[in-house]
């Protein structure tokens, strides 16, 4: 980014066309990012509750000492894991935030670690634990001959694809790029979005029928022979089971329930077949959707058979520059199924990946035990907005004994809060890129140093870890080394620390303020290691062959609408809304095929009910014919009334923890919720 600043305040943002990774590309949050610092309802100071419920400003230190005595006295009385924490999206943009988070939350000992990730693509580490994950790489955008992306709209989302690098970071320039030298773009969403309005195939089928698409799919490539079989030989397992149980899917069948034409879906197995390189990537549209655990491993096991990825000797991007470099591998590293061993809560989660499913948080608080949520920490997230159920939501965070919500706005959530922390917020603090290097195209490293003095009460989030570690007396270690419990670190020697694997050093790095490419662009995949040539990825476990028998065996429920998630492209989740000039309109608006207005006698910009079983929300209703008939399209993160409009409208209102639950992460249904429309006078 290009940052104006006059007296002390960021005055315009611009993209930087001379870098090399984003040559330009912004979106309109980061342009906006200035506004939403200077904001009028930018947080200044701590709050802490008095005792007749009001906020009144406190200093950090100080809150640290009362909440870290509280966490310290909980414990003692209920044990470690009566204390939980939230970490939400925003944290992913301080570099520091998380990981010193994480490090004070695994020092208190509780295992009741929530992130917005198991409600979002968690399926995608269900996946992997069920699967096993092959370890050299995945073809990537720049190469390939076709890339299918199914309920993802990566020109908005900036998301998609697996995290390649080449997509992210210039989403339709790449897109454009690609397709000009011959890739073929697929993409299935049952709404015509601005990445499917560039796509050579695009399959619009009723919402919800991805994991019977993908089913068919794999089917007509068996079938046709048209797999990989050496890839399938030397890397999998399973083949003829996963064969016999998707031979039944024919594309007829998956025809008339999806409502797409047998011939499409044979075009799009044979076009994807084909490749030869290529790769199929999936997005909240599927991990929301209903089965959505047995669809992402269906997706995956699509890549499988068609052998979309690295085989020993090809060369992939070597884009770790300050992270260690881990050398990808022509082998197989098999299920780990990490929720099967280790802690279960009292409500029978176990662990992905370190973390409870957070569709469970309100029932951790609400339902009585012995490690039930006491005391709740949340970092960078809006969990009154991000939950399904709104009104449990709401029910469980107020019936927490402590929460403290660290955010720079008076969000939904902190207004529930006993303490707010104000923190700072970007270009007021250093930074890296550390975490966002394995998305990048090629190896590339900046460092950011701050351009503005943030607001004299204001610390950084990390900082308000390290002396809530300091008043519980416990060490917080950083890449594997102590960090200085008696003086407060700066933050550019953490950041050092963090970086300490990484082949450039700090003043290297501090020398580039434009950033810098090291001179090793590529790594070659080495070949397996003995120990692990017999390793195979499990096309079809036995409990991914029941899901699929289930799902073959439900019906639909002839619902008359559908409603289906989506992102906005001004909007961040529920960040960006307030900011004048930034949203299209102030409110969350209702899109809707302008057939169904006409059926269902609704008006554009008129007001309209949704009712789904758990309730209902208004809406405005917007007309949109790039919508497949049948389907509602609302974004999340708008919350009704409390933002001062009051038809902006929560979409949580509509949704539940049970709708379609998913073993293992406890995934809810939140896409291709049946619902009722009807005009408000
Ligand atoms: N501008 C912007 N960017 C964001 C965010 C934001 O709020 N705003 N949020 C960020 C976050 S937290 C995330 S997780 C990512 C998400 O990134 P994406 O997963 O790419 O999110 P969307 O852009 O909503 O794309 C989801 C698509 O799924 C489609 N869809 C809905 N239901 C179904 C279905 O049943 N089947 C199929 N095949 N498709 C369906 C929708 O029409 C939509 O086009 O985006 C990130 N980027
Ligand atoms: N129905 C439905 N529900 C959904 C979704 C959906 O598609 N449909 N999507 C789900 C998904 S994928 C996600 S990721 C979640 C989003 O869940 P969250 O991440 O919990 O939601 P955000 O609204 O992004 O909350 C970010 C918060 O961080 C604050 N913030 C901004 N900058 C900073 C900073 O520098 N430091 C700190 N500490 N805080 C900061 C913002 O003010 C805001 O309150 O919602 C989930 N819920
Ligand atoms: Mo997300």
């Amino acid at each position: 980014m290009l940052v104006d600043v006059d007296d002390n305040r960021v005055i315009a943002i611009r993209g930087d066309r001379n870098n090399p990774v984003s040559r330009g590309f912004t979106c309109p949050k980061g342009r906006f990012a200035g506004q939403m610092m200077h904001h009028t309802g930018r947080l200044r100071t701590s709050l802490v509750r008095d005792r007749n419920g009001a906020f009144k400003p406190v200093a950090p230190t100080q809150a640290a000492k009362h909440i870290g005595d509280t966490l310290t006295a909980l414990m003692a009385r209920h044990g470690p894991d009566c204390i939980a924490m939230f970490l939400g999206t925003q944290g992913i943009f301080a570099t520091l935030t998380n990981p010193v988070a994480r490090s004070w939350f695994a020092a208190t000992g509780s295992r009741k670690l929530f992130s917005t990730m198991t409600i979002d693509q968690s399926a995608k580490w269900v996946t992997a634990g069920r699967m096993g994950e092959y370890l050299g790489g995945r073809h990537g955008l720049s190469d390939a001959d076709v890339w299918m992306l199914v309920g993802t709209n990566p020109l908005i989302s900036v998301n998609g694809g697996a995290g390649d690098g080449v997509l992210m970071q210039t989403p339709s320039a790449s897109l454009a790029a690609a397709r000009n030298r011959g890739l073929k773009l697929i993409v299935i969403d049952p709404r015509r979005t601005e990445t499917a309005s560039r796509a050579d195939l695009h399959l619009a089928p009723k919402p919800g029928h991805d994991a019977l698409i993908f089913a068919g799919l794999i089917n007509i490539i068996l079938t046709e022979g048209l797999h990989d079989a050496g890839f399938c030989r030397d890397f999998a397992k399973g083949l003829g089971d996963l064969h016999a149980a998707v031979r039944g899917v024919t594309p007829q069948q998956v025809a008339d329930r999806s409502g797409l034409s047998p011939h499409e879906l044979i075009e799009a197995a044979r076009l994807f077949a084909r490749g030869p390189r290529g790769s199929v990537s999936t997005g909240t549209g599927v991990c929301m959707g209903p089965h959505s655990n047995l669809t992402e491993h269906l997706a995956m096991a699509l890549n499988v058979i068609c052998g979309r990825f690295l085989r020993e000797g090809e060369v992939a991007p070597a884009t770790a520059v300050l992270g260690p470099l881990a050398v990808p591998r022509a082998q197989v590293a098999p299920p780990s199924r990490s929720w099967q061993s280790g802690y279960t809560s009292r409500l029978g989660a176990g662990l992905i990946r370190g973390e409870m499913p957070t569709n469970l948080l309100t029932d951790e608080i609400l339902q009585s035990g012995s490690d039930r949520v006491r005391a709740l920490i949340v970092s960078g997230g809006n969990p009154a907005l991000a939950l399904p159920d709104a009104a449990k939501a709401l029910k469980a965070l107020t019936a927490l004994e402590l929460l403290v919500v660290i955010d720079p706005y008076l969000s939904e959530t902190a207004r529930l809060a006993d303490y707010v922390i104000a923190p700072t917020m970007a270009y007021e603090r250093a930074d890296h890129s550390i975490h966002l290097e394995k998305y990048f195209p090629f190896p590339y490293a900046i460092q950011a140093e701050p351009l503005v003095a943030p607001p004299p009460g204001v610390i950084e989030d990390w900082q308000f870890f390290w002396q809530l570690a300091r008043s519980m007396d416990v060490p917080l270690p950083l890449g594997g080394a102590p960090i200085d419990m008696q003086t407060m670190p700066s933050s550019r020697d953490l950041l050092a620390q963090l970086a300490q694997n990484g082949r450039v050093a700090p003043d290297q790095l501090a020398a580039a303020p434009h950033g810098l490419c090291p001179p090793d662009r590529l790594i070659h995949v080495a070949p397996a290691l003995d120990d692990a040539q017999h390793h195979r990825l499990d096309l079809l476990p036995s409990d991914v062959a029941s899901e699929l028998q289930a799902m073959l065996a439900s019906h639909d429920h002839g619902h008359t609408m559908r409603l289906i998630v989506r992102r906005m492209r001004e909007v961040m989740n529920s960040v960006g809304r307030e900011v004048d000039g930034l949203p299209r309109q102030p409110y969350n608006p209702a899109s809707m095929n302008p057939g169904d207005m006409k059926r269902l006698g609704l008006c554009e910009g008129k007001r309209a009910r949704i009712t789904s079983v758990h309730g209902p929300i208004e809406v405005i209703v917007k007309s949109d014919s790039s919508i497949r008939p049948g389907t509602v399209s609302v974004s999340h993160g708008w919350s009704s009334g409390s933002d001062g409009h009051s038809m902006s409208a929560n979409v949580n209102a509509l949704t539940g923890n049970d709708d379609a639950m998913q073993a293992i992460n406890h995934m809810p249904q939140l896409t291709s919720l049946p619902v009722e429309i009807a005009p408000l006078p």
